[in-house]
């Protein structure tokens, strides 16, 4: 965005007001229903540019739930798989528009002096999610270097090592891929003794046992409140 661009009003760490969230969900929805990709980017970036929202807002109380409700109408075999591609395509689009805001808005906020990788394991293909993840810890002033999907461990190690960052952040979309996340958990950990691996995504949601309690992210971290596994 432009330095002529207003700046986003709503603060970082207040919540919309529900009703803007949901009214621009909707908006979305219907530009997207009526493939209109030009129009969706646009109520989402108009929305930043106007300071009606933040973009953490924006990714957890609009893209997000919108993405969910694409997702249900497909399962209800009311939206094509072509469709909801087209749907993710565009919130894709609307993420890394925001990048540049990203950048300038982070410029202003304090370093946390904490860095992480992140990625989506091996054949996981559900991404979005964590790349909003990724803006959002930006957001709260931490070093981050976002790798997208399907990444080998090998690589992951690789990256790790050479970014020399302090924590790994993996997401899981589905039942399937959290049940194997455990095992690549196991390994990382192994080659990398000194590394924080944090886990979290929809895969995770209602999961309450001992191993996910040991290695889930906790979100309230990004405001300073939380405190995560083998967080010191
Ligand atoms: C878009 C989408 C896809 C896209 C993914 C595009 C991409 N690059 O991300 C594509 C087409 C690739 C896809 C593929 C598949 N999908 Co899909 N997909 C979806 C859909 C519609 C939206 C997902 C999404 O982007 N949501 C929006 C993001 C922003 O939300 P989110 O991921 O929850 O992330 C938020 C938080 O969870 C959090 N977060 C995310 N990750 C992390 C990590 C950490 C550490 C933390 C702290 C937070 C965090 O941050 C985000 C912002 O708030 C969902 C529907 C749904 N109900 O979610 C199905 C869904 C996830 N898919 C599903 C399935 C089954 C599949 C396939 C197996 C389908 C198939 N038969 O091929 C494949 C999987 C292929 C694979 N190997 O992984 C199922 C999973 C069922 C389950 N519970 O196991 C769902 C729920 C659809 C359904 N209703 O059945 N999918």
């Amino acid at each position: 965005m432009s330095d002529e661009t207003p700046q986003t009003q709503a603060p970082q760490g207040k919540p919309t007001d529900d009703a803007v969230s949901v009214s621009l969900r909707d908006e979305l929805l219907e530009r997207v229903l009526e493939h209109d990709k030009h129009g969706a980017v646009a109520v989402a970036l108009t929305a930043i540019r106007d300071g009606r929202i933040g973009i953490p807002d924006l990714y957890v109380r609009v893209l997000g739930p919108a993405l969910v409700s694409i997702g249900a109408r497909w399962q209800e075999g009311r939206t094509a798989v072509w469709e909801e591609h087209l749907a993710s395509a565009a919130v894709r689009t609307i993420v890394e528009a925001l990048y540049p805001e990203v950048e300038r808005q982070r410029a202003s906020v304090a370093a946390a002096g904490r860095s992480a990788l992140l990625a989506s394991p091996p054949e996981e293909s559900h991404d979005l999610g964590l790349r909003m993840l990724a803006d959002r810890l930006a957001l709260a002033g931490w070093e981050v270097y976002y790798l997208g999907p399907d990444t080998p461990a090998d690589e992951l190690i690789a990256a790790v090592r050479t970014l020399e960052v302090e924590a790994l952040i993996l997401s899981s979309s589905t039942h399937y891929h959290r049940l194997r996340m455990r095992e690549l958990v196991t390994t990382l950990a192994e080659a990398l003794p000194d590394v924080r691996v944090w886990v979290g995504g929809p895969g995770f949601v209602g999961v309450d046992d001992e191993w996910s309690g040991a290695h889930l992210f906790d979100e309230r971290l990004l405001d300073g409140t939380g405190r995560s596994p083998g967080d010191t």
